[in-house]
Order: C-alpha cells, then sequence, then structure tokens
C-alpha cells in the first residue's frame, strides 16, 4: 500500500489525484465545492492511514475497550479540526492561496453534522476527543440521523424550524461499513423456549425486521497517532422490501410502504412525541441504535476472544443518559436467550458491562415509557425488564423487609397514575457505577433523584465533572488567543496538559501583557460583529461589553431573567437618556425544542425586545440586543471568543452541569451565576473575586418554592415591575397586549424557576458587573485569571477520571 506522504510536495500530489481520481474534475473546470471535497479528502486520507494503525494496534493489543452509547453527538464542522490534527493547514494556506482562494472560503462549505440537541450531545464529542488523544481504546455509536437538529430561522420574531439536510452535498468525513450491517426486529410474539426449565429463556419471532446500516466518522487523538470511530447507524428496509408487483399495478405509494416505515427509525433526530405513534417511532430508534451497537460489539469481542467470561473484562459500555437503556435488556436477551447463558450468569455479565451517566435532575427529564408501548414494540424485552425488577426488588426486600413504600419507589415499574417503564431505574440496577455530572449535580441526584438507590448502593455512585475539548473550544476558535497563550507559556502543550494554563496568572498583573490580552478580545469583537451584522443587520459596537447567553432555550435556565435586566436597562436609558451606563451588547442563542410553546414565545419576545431596543435612537446607542439565528457549534465557535460576560443564570439545583460555562471562562469571559452545576467548580478555581455571584442557592431555593409568591417581588420591587409591565402594555408588540400575555402570566402566576425571587440581586450584581467593566485593566486581570485557572475543565481530565474510576481501562499507543 503507498502510504501518504508528509511533505508540501506529497500534499499538493495528493490533492491533485484526488480531483481527478475521486472528483473527476480538473483544476480549470473545479467548482468551489470540488476544491472543499478534494481537499477534505486529502485530509482524511491522512487520518485514515492513522486508524488502520490504530485499529493494528488495537487488535495485537487486545485491550479492554470503551464503548460510548450516545443517542446524540454534536461534533461540530470536521475540516478546521482535522486541519489541525494531521497538521496540514500549513501546507493549504499556501496552496489555497497560488489558487485565489482562502481556507475560510472552503470551510464556508464544511457542514455541521447537527445529531444533537445540546450539552449532552456536545460532551459526547468532547470526550470522543479526548478519548482518541489519550490513546484510550473506544468506539462511539450513535444514529445517523438524515435530518439533525432542525435549522432555526426566524419570520417575524418567531421561530421556524427547517429541516437540515446534512448529508445533501455528501459528507466526505464517513465511510460506510455494509459488511458490518445487523438486522433488527420490533414487535411479534414470544414463546417459551422449550431446550429451559426456569422459564426465564423464550424465543421472540419479531413482526417486523430491518436493517442497520453502519457508517463511521473518524475521530482522530491530538498530538497522538490514536484515531477512533463513532459508528453511525441508519436504518434500511429488509432487501425484499420494494413490492415490485404492486409497484407494477401502480400503487407507487404502496410498493414502498415497508421501505418508508423502516427508513423513518433514523430519519430524524428526536421525533416528535406529542403523538403515540411519534412516541413509539422514538423507542424505535432507541432499540435500534442498541441492538445495532451490542451486536457490533459481540462481533468485536468474538474476533480476539472466545466464550463470556471475560466479556466484562473487554468490553465496558458507557449509556449516555437513558436514551440507550434498553441496551441492558438487550444484552441479556442476547446472552439469555440466543447465546444461551444461565440467566444468573448473564446478569452478572451485563451488570459488570454497564455504566450509566445522568444528565438530568428534571424529574420530568428522566425517561419513562407507557408499559403498553414498550409491550407491544419489544415483546421479548418487556417481560426481560419484569424478570429484572423480579429478582431486585427480591434484593430490595431482603434488605428492607417489609418497607412496601421504599419497594413501590425503587421498582423499575412505575404503577401510578400509568404502568411505565422507569429508564433511569433500569440504568442503575444494570449498571456498575451511574455518575453525576458536577459535584453538585451528583450530590442532589443522590440526595432527591435517586435517593433511594444512593441509600441502597451508596457505592455504586460516582462524580465525573464534565469537560470541554481545549482543541476545538480554544485553539480552532480562538486562534489569537492560542497564539498569545503559547508564546506565554513557550509551546503548545497546555492543549493537552491544560493544568499549564497556570503559567498565565504569573503575568496577570503584567501590564503590557494585558494589553496584549485585551487586543485579542476586542479583534475578536470585531469578527463577531461581522457575523452578526451579516446574520441580523444589526451593526454592533466592538468596545461595548460583549454579555452573552448561549444555550438551548429553557425555561430552568432563565433567559427570561436576562431579558427582564435588559428590559429594565431600556426603560432607565429611555427615561434617562443621559444616564452613564456602560455600553453592551446582549447576545443570545439558542434553539427552542418545536413542541416547546412557551419558550417560542420567549425566542419570538427576545426578537421582538432587540427590535425596539436597537431601532430607539437614544437607547440603541448604550445598549444593542440580538438573537442571531441557528446557534450551533459553528456559531458557538465564534461567539465564545469574543465574550466578555457569561450568563449562567440557571435557578440553582436545576442546570446538571453546563459546559458553555467552562468554554466561555476558558476563553477569558467573567462569569455572571448562580450556585449551580459546574458553576460552583468554576468559581472555586477561579476565585470568588473574579465571578459574579448572585441569587439563592439550590437549599434556598428548595425552600422557598414550598410556600412561593412571585406576585410579592412584583408588587414590591419598581423596576421588576416596571420590566413586567412593559412588556404587558404591549411595548414590544406594537401595542398589542395580548401577544406575549402568557410571558407575562407565567411569572406572575406560576414563575416555577424562581426568577422574580432572583431579580433584585441579579440587578445588584449586574450593577457590580458595571463597576468591574469601567476598570478595564482590573477586568483583563480577572479574564486572564479565569483562563488561568480553568484547566480542570478540560474533558481530558474527565476522560482521566472515567478511566481510573469507572472504566479502568488502559491506553494503548499507536506507532
Ligand atoms: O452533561 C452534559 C449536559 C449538562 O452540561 C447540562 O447541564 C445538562 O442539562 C445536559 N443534559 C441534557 C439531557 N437532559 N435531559 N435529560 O441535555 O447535559
Amino acid at each position: 500500500m503507498r502510504s501518504v506522504g508528509s511533505t508540501l510536495a506529497d500534499f499538493e500530489q495528493d490533492l491533485i489525484s484526488n480531483l481527478y481520481y475521486q472528483r473527476g474534475t480538473t483544476l480549470e473546470s473545479a467548482s468551489g465545492s470540488d476544491g472543499y471535497q478534494t481537499l477534505a479528502l486529502t485530509v482524511r486520507d491522512r487520518l485514515v492511514e492513522r486508524y488502520a494503525r490504530t485499529a493494528a494496534a488495537h487488535y495485537e493489543a487486545n485491550p479492554r475497550f470503551v464503548y460510548y452509547l450516545s443517542a446524540e453527538y454534536l461534533l461540530g464542522r470536521q475540516l478546521g479540526q482535522n486541519l489541525l490534527y494531521t497538521d496540514t493547514e500549513r501546507f493549504v494556506r499556501p496552496i489555497a492561496a497560488d489558487l485565489g482562494v482562502t481556507l475560510e472560503d472552503l470551510e464556508s462549505y464544511d457542514v455541521e453534522p447537527g445529531l444533537g440537541n445540546g450539552g449532552l450531545g456536545r460532551l459526547a464529542a468532547c470526550l470522543m476527543d479526548s478519548m482518541a488523544t489519550l490513546d484510550i481504546p473506544a468506539v462511539g455509536y450513535g444514529i445517523r440521523y438524515e435530518f439533525g437538529i432542525f435549522k432555526q430561522a426566524f419570520r417575524d420574531g418567531a421561530q421556524v424550524e427547517r429541516p437540515d439536510d446534512w448529508t445533501f452535498y455528501g459528507n466526505p468525513w464517513e465511510f460506510p461499513a455494509p459488511d458490518d450491517r445487523q438486522v433488527v426486529g420490533f414487535y411479534g410474539t414470544t414463546a417459551a423456549a422449550l431446550d429451559d426449565p426456569t422459564g426465564l429463556r423464550r424465543q421472540w419471532t419479531p413482526g417486523e425486521v430491518v436493517r442497520g446500516e453502519p457508517s463511521h466518522m473518524l475521530v482522530p487523538g491530538y498530538g497522538t497517532q490514536t484515531v477512533n470511530i463513532i459508528r453511525l447507524w441508519q436504518a434500511r428496509a429488509s432487501r425484499q422490501s420494494f413490492d415490485l408487483s404492486r409497484f407494477g399495478a401502480g400503487q407507487y405509494k404502496e410498493a414502498v410502504e415497508d421501505i418508508v416505515r423502516a427508513e423513518n427509525i433514523s430519519k430524524v433526530l428526536y421525533p416528535d412525541d406529542s403523538t403515540e405513534q411519534g412516541r413509539e417511532l422514538r423507542l424505535k430508534q432507541q432499540y435500534f441504535l442498541v441492538a445495532c451497537s451490542l451486536r457490533d460489539i459481540i462481533r468485536r469481542y468474538r474476533l480476539r476472544n472466545t466464550g463470556w467470561d471475560a466479556f466484562p473484562a473487554k468490553v465496558v459500555i458507557q449509556l449516555n443518559d437513558t436514551h440507550p437503556v434498553m441496551a441492558v435488556t438487550e444484552l441479556m436477551r442476547l446472552l439469555v436467550d440466543e447465546y444461551k447463558l444461565d440467566w444468573d450468569l448473564a446478569w452478572s455479565i451485563t451488570r459488570r458491562t454497564f455504566n450509566y451517566t445522568c444528565h438530568t435532575l428534571l424529574p420530568e427529564a428522566l425517561e419513562t415509557w407507557p408499559v403498553a408501548v414498550v409491550e407491544r414494540l419489544l415483546p421479548r424485552h418487556m417481560e426481560i425488564i419484569y424478570a429484572i425488577n423480579h429478582f431486585f426488588l427480591q434484593e430490595v426486600e431482603a434488605t428492607y423487609p417489609g418497607d412496601l413504600d421504599r419497594l413501590r419507589r425503587l421498582s423499575i415499574i412505575q404503577e401510578e397514575p400509568d404502568k411505565r417503564v422507569r429508564m433511569a431505574h433500569l440504568a442503575v440496577v444494570g449498571s456498575t457505577a451511574v455518575n453525576g455530572v458536577a459535584e453538585l449535580h451528583t450530590r442532589l441526584l443522590a440526595a432527591t433523584t435517586l435517593r433511594d438507590f444512593a441509600e441502597l448502593w451508596p457505592q455504586k455512585f460516582h462524580n465525573v465533572t464534565n469537560g470541554v475539548t481545549p482543541r476545538r473550544f480554544v485553539r480552532l476558535a480562538n486562534p489569537r488567543l492560542s497564539e498569545l497563550i503559547t508564546e506565554r507559556l513557550g509551546d503548545e502543550s497546555w492543549l493537552t496538559d491544560l493544568d499549564r494554563l497556570e503559567g498565565l496568572a504569573g503575568v496577570a498583573d503584567d501590564p503590557a501583557f494585558l494589553e496584549r490580552w485585551r487586543a485579542v478580545k476586542r479583534a475578536n469583537k470585531v469578527d463577531l460583529a461581522a457575523h452578526v451584522e451579516r446574520s441580523t443587520g444589526v451593526v454592533i459596537d466592538p468596545d461595548a461589553l460583549c454579555d452573552v447567553m448561549i444555550k438551548r432555550f429553557h425555561e430552568y435556565k432563565r433567559q427570561h431573567l436576562k431579558l427582564l435586566h435588559v428590559i429594565m436597562l431600556f426603560n432607565r436609558l429611555r427615561e434617562h437618556p443621559d444616564l452613564d451606563v456602560v455600553p453592551r451588547t446582549v447576545l443570545f442563542g439558542g434553539k427552542a425544542a418545536p413542541g416547546y410553546h412557551s419558550m417560542k414565545l420567549l425566542l419570538r419576545l427576545v426578537n421582538a425586545v432587540a427590535e425596539t431596543v436597537n431601532t430607539d435612537p437614544v437607547v440603541s446607542r448604550r445598549l444593542k440586543v440580538v438573537l442571531p439565528p441557528d446557534y450551533n457549534v459553528t456559531r458557538a465557535q465564534w461567539i465564545i471568543p469574543a465574550a466578555d460576560l457569561s450568563e449562567q443564570i440557571s435557578l440553582a439545583g436545576k442546570e446538571a452541569s453546563g459546559t458553555g460555562n467552562m468554554k466561555l471562562a476558558l476563553n477569558g469571559a467573567l462569569t455572571i451565576g448562580t450556585l449551580d452545576g459546574a458553576n460552583i467548580e468554576i468559581r472555586d478555581r477561579v476565585g470568588a473575586d473574579n465571578f459574579f455571584l448572585f441569587g439563592l442557592d439550590a437549599q434556598e431555593a428548595a425552600d422557598l418554592r414550598r410556600d412561593y409568591h412571585p406576585r410579592a417581588y412584583y408588587e414590591s420591587d419598581p423596576d421588576l415591575r416596571a420590566a413586567i409591565d412593559t412588556i404587558a402594555a404591549g411595548t414590544f408588540a406594537k401595542g398589542d397586549r395580548s401577544l406575549f400575555a402568557p410571558v407575562v402570566d407565567s411569572m406572575l402566576g406560576r414563575d416555577e424557576y424562581l426568577a422574580l425571587a432572583d431579580y433584585r440581586a441579579y440587578l445588584e450584581c449586574q450593577e457590580r458587573v458595571e463597576h468591574a467593566w469601567r476598570d478595564q485593566e482590573a477586568w483583563a486581570r480577572m479574564s486572564v485569571l479565569n483562563s488561568a485557572r480553568s484547566g480542570f475543565f478540560s474533558s481530558d481530565r474527565t476522560v482521566r477520571e472515567y478511566c481510573d474510576r469507572i472504566w479502568r481501562v488502559e491506553p494503548v499507543r499507536v506507532a
């Protein structure tokens, strides 16, 4: 095999050859898209070679593998990352310049695979990056959704969702692997297995069968030779599904019915679950993912191992939240029904194989499935769940004799008000380790959401605080800052040893360094201003304080609290045009779930406020509000380097961790935040003096919730009342008082997440922010200290903790 060379001449030669032989065109007639595809293939070739060596090293070492099962991956654009990880950007810039194009032109063709919703999916991508960087043998499994997270546009300020046809122009970064396809069953019937006197083994005859076609994306490590993969499954109908005779009879729709039904399984990320069919489709997706992945894991295990005893020693499966938890029952089914293992042995293997990460505290986010739906779609799995529950409850009964209430609380089956399978309970029962994603989150999980389990099995519960990859979120997103850091620290080793950022603390008092730090931030703000103007038409001032709130729109995250602050500023400036306030740009970014009507209305209100503020001749000189559409990983990489202030204002006790908070702090933004999720750990590390803290803590919030009257806050706080009244008066709706009335009603009626209770503290804290901003050198010092002390939040550290405490896997070096 000819190997790819490492010189500029080799690279150039490979570009030409890929242009000819892969794209079938010539330099003279190549389009921009040909240019991008050719470059992508040429970079990919360099990764493939490393992947082949990785596969060989793994085969040879036969190590314990981490299999990461996740319904979501938010990978971000691949080109920039892969140029960096193959160290080929230095070749591309001069070649592109010779051809009269820029790398940025070519990058604009690189489509971000939006195979996730938010934090959970992006965390999966960061962990995969760190596993490869740390040479951990790992495979990620997911679904190749034909349509990823919707594209957000605004019409009259309202969110409209457009399909994300992300592979329309092809995806040069993936490889189909048709030989590894799997067959998955659904529905059907079960019957006793004749050879099993215990009755625990049964036979399932599915009523529908579909194929899972895999393809994989390469996941290179940084500064190492390892290239792991994420294997994504796409649903296809079985070969006989096309009904030729119906087609011949002109029944075109009926002829492809089976094909459509099968392919719907991987059609979209998160099918709408407001209908019965939608709910069943979601469960179908989840089972499809785990059924394909487990068979693939077993296929891989059997390449080098025989028998089942060694399975947990070679295979560790991490369940990313509850979406893949049906894997517990599927492994039991495979071991007991298909491989004929005794139930107890199968259960011992299963329990030793799985671990579960919980990513929420909100009870409504803990998945449950109606027993009737599971019974219909996966009849054998429902029987297995009952059996697992039966043995589990026997164990509980032995520990807490006669405690029926505890049995009811712990049971995998919820009985009231309707019978449902509690997926988080199944996950805990079927796993060795359960982890939360920040210290507070883990503590609250054990004290509230999973309290009975933590009492039963305290040793199962671990904390592994999330992290983010500094390669994407500092080096790629913020090249100017990276260059300054590298110059200061002497080399680039901080990219794989992020604690080295601590070395910046030594120059946090050096005025010359601070000047350069500020110059970097300003240049990033100029770039962001250009992006914002392109996407919204609004011109923002790069010298204004750049105040950002970028995250999914959700009530507990409290975008409405931020908006109340904005409206208060608007009112003040209108009343006192000469008021001395700090010029500010408030940038929101985020999508609301298509069925989440209250948050879609809030998005509309943000746009309406933005329109009013930005067109007010007096106010807009000091305040701008922007909501660039379609917030995603690519846009995060534009916004984060320019941020001065990071809004992390969820109600304490509701945000499991947050990871945007880490990315922003690493890039030198100061946080204004509550004692929630990983904010607490950020504050502990960067220092209380370099963090703007406000609001109730988790205990105070829980106490207040018991007897809460939002109207009392409205009535006793004139600023708050004025802000809410401004909305109620229709100021942002051309006098229409009804449009945003539900927002007002929700704040004054229930205020589920206590925004009104935290309002005054938030305002006072924003005043401290303004005061701090007026001393630009002191602000820059705090900014440097935020970066310097955020090294802990590297996902490399997170992966090391998983390896040491949960996975017990060792790296395999690739030559
Ligand atoms: O752990 C990653 C990420 C956390 O940082 C966020 O705090 C948390 O909200 C998010 N969770 C989810 C899943 N929600 N549910 N279920 O996205 O996970």
